[in-house]
């Protein structure tokens, strides 16, 4: 693993001739009508998300969406006079600690740290000032499906209506020679990214459903590194969830592998494939509630935050390099601060109502629709996933 980060590129990569440009524009593949459209945007948040780098209000569609993606939008412009609930999990660090930022300082939404270290999660919402009134702090663990099962109950005990729920936590475990496993016994990647975090939006669905505000999103964060139709996607071990026969067989290394595909493991693998099952569950959510309930839901890749602690279980010298070759060769790097901008953007820009949607930034901070992988596009395999997912954590 360390040597493909110090080694050039690996001769298996194939790159998609769309994909040879421009590093930030790595996953565009430019197919479709492209269209842009200029919607207004309130002036303060205008203002603090311009702070950030994000070209807030330019929305620009530069490919086909992979779904069909209804736009049943919200009320354009309808004024909300109380502050909106944003859920984001994993807010102590990172890119879930920037949006938390981003957003609480606008002073329209309280956020809800949901984070599995509490004292930490105080203490890096004081480190980056955000003020008492615009956040708590509630215990989520998502290893553990009774601590998932906890939140959903305490949160809703809180009385608090939710507008938003942010499904950004992750693990990623590159240089385990071993699985580790979820309370439940499920590999620690896909239990933590994915099966965590199924269970956390399906039991929030009905509070997000009876939210008044004007518009209520469910954003599960996905990545470049999960598509294969990108260079990034490319770097080996590639994405593939095959036909789910280990997450079928309880993902445990016991009964079955410890990798969705059955195949052996392999740490890197593993985050890779839980990114996937974090986009076709944002489809498959997309597909099955958005006509019935008007809720947005949408993935994104916020670009390369190579700095963040996602990378803590990696070698030093990869930890290292990632950086500067980040900025200065890919050219895929951004700041922490300026994803949170983009994330933050997703959760509360006004315009971005459109459902099914795996959102990507250009050059210029503008958003638009990116395309996502055949793999990760794969309706079939979507519903497959969320079938087995909903029988491992115990919906059915
Ligand atoms: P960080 O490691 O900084 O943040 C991850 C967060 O997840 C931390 O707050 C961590 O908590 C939390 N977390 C981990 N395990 C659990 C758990 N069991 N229960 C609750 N919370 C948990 O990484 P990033 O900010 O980089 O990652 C955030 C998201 O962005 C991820 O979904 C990642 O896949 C995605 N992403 C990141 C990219 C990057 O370049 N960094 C690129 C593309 C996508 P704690 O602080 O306690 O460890
Ligand atoms: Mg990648 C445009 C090229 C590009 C981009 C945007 C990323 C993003 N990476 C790119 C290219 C390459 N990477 C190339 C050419 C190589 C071979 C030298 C390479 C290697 C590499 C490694 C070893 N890259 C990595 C790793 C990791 O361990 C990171 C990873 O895959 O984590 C799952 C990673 C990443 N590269 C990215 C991004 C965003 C990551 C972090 C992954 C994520 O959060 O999904």
């Amino acid at each position: 693993m360390a040597l493909q980060a110090a080694s050039l590129l690996p001769p298996t990569i194939s790159i998609h001739k769309e994909a040879k440009s421009n590093a930030c524009l790595k996953e565009t593949t430019l197919f479709g009508v492209p269209f842009s459209t200029h919607f207004s945007f309130p002036l303060h948040l205008t203002q603090e998300l311009r702070k950030k780098g994000v070209a807030a209000g330019i929305v620009r569609a530069q490919t086909a969406a992979t779904t069909p993606a209804v736009d049943r939008a919200a009320p354009q412009g309808k004024k909300t006079l109380r502050k909106g609930t944003v859920i984001i999990t994993g807010a102590s660090s990172g890119l879930g600690l920037a949006t938390a930022k981003a957003l609480a300082e606008t002073g329209e939404w309280h956020v809800i740290m949901a984070c599995r270290n509490f004292l930490k999660a105080e203490k890096a919402a004081k480190s980056v000032g955000i003020t008492k009134e615009n956040y708590s702090v509630m215990h989520l663990d998502l290893a553990s499906l009774e601590s998932v099962r906890q939140f959903a109950d305490t949160f809703r005990r809180s009385g608090r209506p939710l507008d938003a729920l942010v499904c950004n936590a992750a693990v990623y475990l590159p240089t385990a020679k071993e699985p580790t496993y979820t309370a439940e016994g499920f590999e620690l990647s896909v239990g933590t990214n994915h099966l965590g975090h199924f269970l956390l939006a399906r039991l929030l669905l009905d509070d997000l459903k009876q939210s008044d505000y004007p518009y209520k999103r469910l954003i599960i964060v996905g990545s470049i590194t999960g598509n294969t139709n990108t260079l990034a996607g490319n770097v080996p071990p590639k994405a593939n969830l095959g036909d789910l026969r280990g997450l079928a067989g309880g993902l445990n290394g016991i009964q079955s592998s410890a990798m969705i595909d059955g195949g052996d493991f392999d740490g890197a693998k593993a985050y890779k494939d839980s990114k996937v099952c974090n986009m076709l569950t944002m489809q498959e959510f997309h597909r099955r509630y958005h006509e019935e309930t008007g809720i947005t839901f949408a993935s994104l890749y916020p670009g390369c935050i190579a700095t963040t602690g996602l990378f803590r279980e990696h070698i030093p010298l990869f930890r290292l390099l990632f950086p500067p070759f980040q900025k200065y060769i890919t050219k895929g790097y951004v700041s922490e601060e300026e994803a949170g901008g983009r994330l933050a953007q997703v959760v509360s820009d006004p315009s971005l109502t459109k459902s099914g949607v795996y959102w990507s930034w250009n050059k210029n901070s503008e958003s638009f629709e990116n395309q996502l992988s055949k793999e990760a596009s794969d309706a079939e395999k979507a519903r497959k996933l969320w079938e087995v997912s909903e029988k491992l954590v115990g919906l059915a």
